[in-house]
């Protein structure tokens, strides 16, 4: 962080100022209550009922503006289209059953008062990730010139930008030195349940392989032989599979297919010869929708000594879920920024271990397409805006020609951004001299 703040500081030109100012969470969930309290309102003649259709998806709200009249009774016809559990609860107030995917509920608000609600999804992460909504009953004064729109706060946005990068508590996916038995590289893997603090001052409940999300990185070299020692100290069974790597079927980590499910307490061991290089991962194969999204997963790596030489080699594993919009486990602005030297060549490694797919927006110069799931790609080609696909990874190199502070994104806009500053899938490359 010295080095970044010190290059910061150097790049007069940019109007991005960093700094390790106290980035405050709680600001984002008071900005829009109001003083108004949910529930039926005892002064109002009743009249023609009004309902709203409102849509729970992974992981949004639709529509994220409502509004309705006083005076009559409200109910929302609450339909969850995801794959994954949603509720919806009005800050303050009354909310449906948590809904499976396709269920429904039909929650009566009875006559609110004027002023403008809140409405979110409780489950953990769900709100930060972007299920929050608005709605505004009656001609609320707060409304303004939005015309009833939720309006942004200057002061919350200026706020992230400028905690930017933010320290937290553990660093996922950092390296990991093998044990040698003879020629065999030994990795031992412990999963457990953890606090990890995912932006600063918010820890969700997570799962991790050594007390880190991403769990930490293997890099080998193409004809290694690798032993993965698996130990389960989780309350439920899990098991390993290594995602991309061509490996004996009974080292494939699917329990019930290949293994013996891995039951709390108890140990595996994997071993196989590594035959296939590129940019690769390891994951839990066990409640897969949930294991991986809440942190078992990291980068497995196999260099075969013709990749382009670089000056960076970053890996960049996006999730999303329990824990939010992340890169490499953190929401911005807890993310690591990518301090580079002008002219310098960085390889991105691309990773998704999330249920959604993520266009990632780098601003300033394009990104070289070189390879995809481990493959390198007989024609590399150049985007601004690369796609990953959950399970997938792509390989690009970016060249670092230009000048300054560049916004680094997620462009579903809602994995970035919203009414209280960017969270989430948001990083800068910072170029200095
Ligand atoms: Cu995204």
């Amino acid at each position: 962080m010295k080095l970044l703040m010190a290059i910061a500081s150097s790049l007069a030109a940019t109007a991005l100022a960093l700094s390790v100012a106290a980035f405050v969470v709680a600001d984002r969930a008071e900005s829009s209550a109001r003083g108004a309290s949910p529930g039926p309102s005892s002064t109002q003649a009743p009249a023609q009922a009004q309902t709203l259709d409102v849509e729970l998806g992974d992981v949004y709200i639709a529509p994220v503006q409502m509004s309705a009249a006083t005076g009559a009774s409200l109910v929302l016809n609450v339909r969850n289209t995801g794959a994954i559990q949603h509720d919806l609860r009005v800050e303050g107030g009354p909310g449906t059953a948590m809904l499976n995917p396709g269920g429904s509920e039909s929650l009566d608000l009875g006559a609110l008062d004027a002023g403008t609600y809140t409405l979110f999804c409780s489950v953990p992460g769900h709100r930060e990730g972007g299920m929050v909504a608005s709605l505004v009953v009656g001609d609320d004064e707060h409304a303004g010139h939005s015309g009833g729109r939720m309006l942004h706060s200057d002061e919350d946005y200026m706020a992230g930008v400028e905690a930017f990068p933010a320290a937290t508590e553990g660093l996922g996916g950092q390296p990991m030195a093998p044990e040698l038995d003879g020629d065999v590289k030994v990795f031992e893997l412990t999963a457990e349940e953890i606090a990890w603090e995912v932006e600063p001052g918010v820890f969700r409940d997570a799962m991790a392989y050594n007390g880190e999300v991403p769990g930490p990185e293997i890099r080998v070299q193409l004809g290694d032989r690798v032993r993965v020692v698996l130990h389960n100290e989780l309350p439920e069974s899990t098991a390993i599979h290594f995602h991309g790597l061509v490996v004996p079927n009974d080292q494939d980590g699917v329990p019930g297919l290949t293994q013996p499910l891995v039951l709390p307490g108890e140990s595996w061991v994997y071993e196989f010869d590594v035959v296939n290089a590129g940019s690769h991962m390891y994951h839990s194969h066990m409640n897969g929708s949930v294991q991986i999204p809440m942190g078992l997963l990291g980068a497995f790596i196999v260099e075969d000594g013709t990749e382009e030489v670089v000056d960076q080699d970053i890996t960049m594993i996006l999730n999303d879920g329990p824990l939010g919009y992340t890169i490499n486990g953190k929401g911005f602005p807890a993310t690591q920024p990518i301090v580079a030297r002008q002219g310098e060549k960085i390889r991105i490694r691309y990773m998704n271990e999330g249920l959604q797919i993520h266009p990632m927006h780098l601003h300033g110069v394009p990104q070289l397409v070189v390879a995809k799931d481990g493959y390198p790609l007989p024609f590399p080609h150049y985007e601004d805006t690369v796609t990953v696909a959950p399970g997938e990874r792509i390989d690009v190199i970016v060249e670092a020609t230009e000048l300054g502070a560049w916004a680094f994104h997620c462009h579903i806009l809602t994995h970035a951004e919203g009414p209280n500053g960017m969270f989430g899938m948001v990083t800068v490359m910072l170029v200095s001299e």
